[in-house]
Parts: C-alpha cells; sequence; structure tokens
C-alpha cells in the first residue's frame, strides 16, 4: 500500500436479470459488480469484465435497492465510505467465488456493447480496488492480452467454463487516439513487443509504460460526448457525468 490514497471510480456493472441459482435471493434488487479504475474515460471500450475465478467475492448490501459484488476487504472500505447499508458494517446477503461471477451477463454505463460478460483473468490481485475489473482491451495491455488469451485457447475457455458467445464475438474497440501509437495503443505495443500471454509479466509492464502515461498527457478520445477533446481535459468531465447519472461512485484506498 502506497502512502498516497489511490482515487477510484467504481463503474457500476449491472447483473441482468433474470438471476442464476446462486443469485436467486437477490431477486428484486439491483446487483451490480462493482470494478475499481483509474481511467473512466476508456469505459466506451469495454469488452467484458474480469474476475479472479478462486477469488472470494460478497454481495454486499448497499442501501434498500442496490447491492455490490466485490472483495470483503473493498465491502469492508465502502462502509467506511458511507456506502454500506448498516453504517460502518458491511452486510454481506450471498457469499460468492469467481466461478459464480463467470458469464454472467452485464450492462455497463458508456460501453459501446449493450451486453458484456464477466470472464476469469489470472493476474487479478485481490488486495486491490474491488476485485473486478473492467475491461477495456483497446488501451489495457493486461485487458487486451487476457482477452486474446481466451479468444486464442480453448482449452483455456473449457477450463473456467467459458462459452465462445462471451468472448468472441467482442472485438478491440478504437476510443482514443495516441500520435505515432495509433487508435488501439494496447494491441499496438502488445504486438510490437511480442507479448505471448496475460503472464508475460515483464513485457506486460514495459508495455504499460509505453502506454499508459502517452494516454493521457498525449490521447484525444475518438468516440462519446467528449469527442476531439483531449484525454487530459475529458477525463474529470466523464467521471463527474458518471457520478451525477449514478452509474458510478468513488472509492478510494
Ligand atoms: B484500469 P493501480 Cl483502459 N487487480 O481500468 C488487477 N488490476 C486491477 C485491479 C485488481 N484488483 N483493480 C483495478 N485494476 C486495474 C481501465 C484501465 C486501467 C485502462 C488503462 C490503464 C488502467 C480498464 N481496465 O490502469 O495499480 C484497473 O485497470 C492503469 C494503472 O491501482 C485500474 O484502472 O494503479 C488499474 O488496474 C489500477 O491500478
Amino acid at each position: 500500500e502506497g502512502v498516497q490514497p489511490q482515487e477510484y471510480t467504481l463503474i457500476k456493472m449491472e447483473v441482468i436479470p433474470p438471476f442464476t441459482e446462486k443469485l436467486k435471493t437477490l431477486e428484486g434488487k439491483k446487483v451490480f459488480l462493482a470494478a475499481a479504475t483509474l481511467r473512466p474515460e476508456t469505459m466506451y471500450g469495454q469488452t467484458n469484465a474480469w474476475v479472479l475465478s478462486d477469488g472470494k467475492y460478497g454481495a454486499f448490501e448497499i442501501n434498500d435497492t442496490d447491492v455490490f459484488v466485490v472483495t470483503h476487504r473493498a465491502a469492508l472500505n465502502l462502509a467506511y465510505q458511507h456506502m454500506s447499508k448498516v453504517p460502518e458494517r458491511p452486510t454481506c446477503l450471498v457469499e460468492l467465488t469467481g466461478h459464480d461471477l463467470i458469464g454472467l451477463p452485464l450492462r455497463s454505463p458508456l460501453s459501446a456493447n449493450d451486453i458484456v460478460y464477466a470472464l476469469p483473468m489470472l493476474t487479478i490481485l485481490t488486495d486491490k480496488g474491488t476485485g473486478i475489473v473492467t475491461s477495456v482491451p483497446s488501451d489495457s495491455p493486461d485487458d487486451y492480452m487476457a482477452l486474446l488469451d481466451l479468444k486464442s485457447k480453448a482449452g483455456l475457455r473449457a477450463k473456467f467454463g467459458v462459452k465462445d458467445e462471451w468472448v468472441l464475438p467482442f472485438e478491440v474497440i478504437p476510443i482514443i487516439n495516441i500520435p505515432e501509437v495509433g487508435d488501439k495503443s494496447a494491441e499496438k505495443v502488445c504486438i510490437d513487443l511480442k507479448i505471448k500471454s496475460q503472464n508475460d509479466k515483464d513485457k506486460l509492464a514495459e508495455a504499460k509504460r509505453l502506454t499508459y502515461l502517452k494516454g493521457f498527457t498525449e490521447g484525444t478520445m475518438l468516440v462519446g460526448e467528449f469527442k476531439k477533446m483531449e484525454v487530459r481535459e475529458a477525463k474529470a468531465l466523464i467521471r463527474k457525468k458518471l457520478l451525477e447519472t449514478g452509474e458510478a461512485v468513488m472509492y478510494s484506498e
């Protein structure tokens, strides 16, 4: 943990009813996978959500209508940030694992895809954010490689019970242009560095070094309400909008 608190935006990815057996008791409530991101301006390019298949999660009561699926650790942080039905005490309605989440259809704010699915990522940390990550393969090398792994390896899909239709129709969506890098910066850098898989840690660290800062400092929006605006300007405006419409909440740790 760093000394400075990290300011995340929690994107509310709504589980589309009817619910699975595991979530049946939550019927009538709005259930969200709450994904922690530092890049709310990239939400136009979502292709799926990531969960850790063996990770432990819970469905926590946020208020009378909303339930957030996050790690227990994140639920405790949320309760101290005034996001719990009982102040400072997270109430877990259902205990879940990542396995229970894989394949859930989700509706996510700003996404060009009407429905995206929860899929397994091998490298998710359970001691960061909420343990749920929203996937933007155009601008995140981690997301690009994890999606490519699932697309190209039928055995990997089979291992986690991932259906073809949750993965194969989803293409990288250009949302931000970076001069001299292009409209799909993560894909370009992963190809240039010949990255083999989501587990290729060192090369992915280099890919991230090459894309993240540039995306923010030199990027221009290609889509959405703030199309043609520089990312460094658009980011705060998009975050504000998501918070105002109730499609996202603030979260720090
Ligand atoms: B970001 P930091 Cl397009 N395990 O969101 C692994 N990764 C996690 C995580 C966890 N438990 N929780 C959040 N993250 C990811 C979008 C994005 C992100 C883009 C580009 C860069 C980027 C779409 N995925 O992150 O270690 C989330 O991915 C750049 C750092 O707290 C979150 O933002 O700095 C980011 O890592 C938070 O990383």
